[in-house]
Formats: structure tokens, sequence, C-alpha cells
């Protein structure tokens, strides 16, 4: 980024639509998720989301200031590259060369909110005992755990859970036959080997825009409904909303394991639905 008098734009192709406001001046675009932009006086400047649709219900946020970007200094001549800004390897695209001399293993994961059969309407606080839909494994009694009943909220009476499709095409995927949340005992592991290179595709089974984030290794997303696209590096990626049990919508990415054996986790980014199980850990070895 250009620091003289400057302010970045394009922070995210992920959660919502960013711009940067008042005369400022895209200069260059570069490789990679950040673009160059160059201003001329100082003042102030935001970074601002713009309107977005989250995807369910027509809920929409309104517009909001992410940064303040006060320029203090008059202009310094400060040459800017003449071409795209170096790449480091560990951003190198994945080709599909590396992909399959690496490993290429191919994983569908499927983010999916439960809807458990409805309270009882005389019911103003309905038992947590509620049996739970029918596509969610129930050992022993770890329902009172999944379930965050609240009196009608779009929360209430729902298990968010993940569940490992076994892979297919992306009309096609073979869907799982079961979803279990993160705080099961029989909780979902992907084991991944250390220094591989694999292709995950990432289901969304509701008409919400499941924001997945995954730790430690980016993501070079190169389809979006199985279609290709502009590739590009994200750590958080909107699913598509619009999906359904059978017509799921759905993101495709590449990603490197490597420098870290160990531990993490890949979740909804949404916060209430992470917490209630929309999780799940990957061991690499
Ligand atoms: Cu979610």
């Amino acid at each position: 980024m250009a620091i003289r008098a400057a302010a970045c734009w394009r922070l995210a192709r992920s959660l919502r639509t960013t711009t940067c406001c008042r005369r400022a001046w895209f200069w260059r675009r570069a490789i990679g998720p950040a673009s160059w932009c160059r201003q001329g006086a100082p003042g102030t400047y935001y970074l601002r989301t713009l309107k977005f649709q989250i995807g369910r219900d027509g809920i929409t946020l309104a517009e909001d200031i992410l940064a303040e970007v006060v320029v203090i200094d008059d202009p310094r001549p400060m040459a800017l590259p003449s071409g795209p800004l170096p790449v480091p390897n560990a951003l190198a695209p994945i080709t599909d060369q590396e992909l399959a001399s690496a490993g290429g293993l191919k994983r569908s994961i499927v983010m999916f909110a439960v809807a458990n059969p409805p309270p009882t309407p005389t019911s103003p606080n309905p038992p947590i005992t509620d049996p739970p839909a029918s596509t969610v494994v129930h050992p022993g009694n770890e329902l009172n755990d999944w379930v965050y009943q609240t009196d009608g909220t779009s929360l209430a009476n729902k298990v968010f859970a993940l569940g490992a499709a076994s892979g297919g095409s992306s009309t096609n995927p073979g869907m799982p036959a079961e979803y279990i949340p993160f705080q099961s005992s029989r909780a979902l592991k992907q084991t991944v080997a250390l220094g591989s290179v694999e292709e995950w595709t990432i289901f969304n089974m509701n008409n919400i825009r499941h924001p997945f984030h995954i730790h430690i290794n980016p993501c070079w997303v190169v389809k979006i409904n199985g279609q290709p696209i502009d590739p590009y590096w994200a750590d958080t990626i909107p699913l598509p909303a619009g999906g359904s049990p059978t017509a799921p919508t759905s993101v495709t990415f590449r990603s490197r394991f490597v420098d870290f054996a160990g531990s993490y986790v890949m979740h909804c980014h949404m916060l209430v639905h992470e917490d209630m199980g929309m999780m799940q850990t990957i061991e690499v070895i």
C-alpha cells in the first residue's frame, strides 16, 4: 500500500463489499486481495462497507464504517511499483499440476442449520428434550448442549452442524446421512497429511450466507456453485445464499497444508452459529 496520503481498498472479497470514499483514486490493482489507490490531499477518509443482503428473509445489513484513515502530512514524492507486486511463494496460485502432485485429495463438507420439530405451542419454554431432527446424530443426552431455545427467535430449536458428503459432482455430491455439531462426542474431524495440497468443496444447505472460515492456511478459491471463477485467496468465504437440502450452494477451494502440524478448526464465522456447533476440527499430521 502506498502511504503517501493513501488509503487502501478492497479488504475483502469475503464478507461484505468494501469501498473507499472521497476522491480515492484506484491507481493500480495488484495481484492478491489488496489494491492500490492514491489520495491527493491531507484529510480524513473512510473505509466503508456497502449495504449488504445477507440472504435470509431479505435481511440487509446497513452501510457502516470499517476504518477511519487520517492523512496528516503533505504529499511526498514516492515511486510506486510499475508492475504487479511480488507474490510470496505461499500465495502462488495452486495449479492442477501441483494439486495432482501433492496428494490432491478432495473432500466435501456440508454446513447445515437443522430445524428440530417445532416446540409445543402451549409451552412458552419448551423442554430442551425435544427430539432432534432426524438427520442429526443424537447420542445419549447430548441434545441439551446443542439446542438453543429462545421463544420464537430464528435460532430457536435448531441444531447447527456440519456433515461430510461422500464427494461427487456439485449437483450430486452424495450428501451426508447425518450431521453432527462440534459439541458432540462424535464430532467429525478431518485428518490431513502435512505438506499435502487438497481441494475441498463446502456445501451450504441453508438460505443464508454462512461465512466459512478456516484457520492457519488460506484458501485458493476456484469455484462457486461448481462453476470456475477467477481464483483468489481468502480466509473467510461467504457461501452463496439460496441453498437447500436438495439444492445446496457451494464454494470450492484448494489449500496447502504446510508448516503447521497440529489441530485447528474451520467453522461458520457467524459467532452464534459457530458457538452452537457449526465447527469442525482439522488435524494435520
Ligand atoms: Cu452460519
